[in-house]
């Protein structure tokens, strides 16, 4: 059998307590066994701790971006995929998801049934302690705006868990412009301004390991900003999918 190559992208500061753990946790022996290939790519962010040795230590490739932010990383992750890559995944690097999911987002995917899927942690499995309740409060609040405004069939919009088939990348990139925690945010919308079939899966959520970076109230102002700025966005007409580019001739 032909192996489907799969990118998964891991955009890190400073995450040497987790990163071992999300590299480790793919079930590589079951992933082989319905055909994909991983590659992992951490994206190290100026870590003053041992991320970088640990994740190559772990067999991962590891990119250097020295511009600070999320959205830098994942942009730099995005522009290094294989061209032989089939899938694209995103994955937090604090092991607050699990690794070993990632044939949930996959197989819908092959299966033809959306173009992006989306990890949800509201519509799944979240352990005490893993999300304070702003933080759940505010994620659930921007999911029913983008819901409703967007008209996205997604249960959680800022998760840490992406999947996507790779033209949808290859179309995507070129648009983003956020450097930090707006990135989800402005992908979920502009994907959905495109016109891609984008769903939910549920996932688990774990409370997590190691400082984290969000500052809610600066992060969660700056992801509005973006869901506002986004409703009068619309891409190129070359950007459109071809069946939706017909339909609207
Ligand atoms: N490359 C890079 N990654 C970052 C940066 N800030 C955060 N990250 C990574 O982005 C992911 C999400 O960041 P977190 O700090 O966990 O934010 P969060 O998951 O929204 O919030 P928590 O609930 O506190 O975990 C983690 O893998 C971080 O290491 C950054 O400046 N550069
Ligand atoms: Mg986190």
């Amino acid at each position: 059998m032909r192996l489907q190559k799969v990118a998964v992208i891991i955009p890190c500061y400073n995450e040497e307590v987790g990163i071992a753990t999300v590299i480790n946790g793919f079930d590589r022996t079951e992933l082989h066994r319905r055909g994909y290939e991983l590659e992992i790519i951490v994206i190290d962010n100026n870590s003053t701790d041992r991320t970088a040795v640990i994740a190559h230590l772990a067999g991962a490739r590891v990119i250097h971006e020295r511009k600070k932010g999320k959205g830098y990383a994942l942009r730099t992750g995005f522009n290094n995929i294989d061209p032989g890559t089939e899938y694209v995944v995103m994955l937090d690097g604090d092991a607050t998801y699990d690794s070993s999911e990632v044939l949930r987002l996959l197989e819908p995917l092959r299966d033809n049934f959306a173009d992006v899927i989306i990890g949800s942690r509201l519509g799944g499995k979240m352990e005490p302690g893993a999300m304070r309740l702003f933080n759940r409060a505010g994620n659930w609040a921007y999911t029913m705006l983008v819901r409703h405004f967007y008209q996205v069939g997604v249960t959680d919009v800022l998760t840490g868990y992406f999947a996507w088939k790779r033209p949808v990348i290859d179309n995507l990139t070129p648009h983003l412009t956020s450097s930090g925690f707006a990135i989800e945010m402005e992908m979920v919308t502009k994907m959905a301004r495109m016109g891609y079939e984008i769903y939910s899966v549920p996932i688990g959520y774990s409370p997590r390991r190691g400082e984290s970076s969000l500052h809610p109230i600066r992060d969660g102002y700056r992801i509005l900003k973006m869901f506002f700025r986004n409703l009068r966005w619309s891409p190129e007409p070359s950007q459109v999918r071809e069946s939706e580019a017909i339909s609207e001739a």
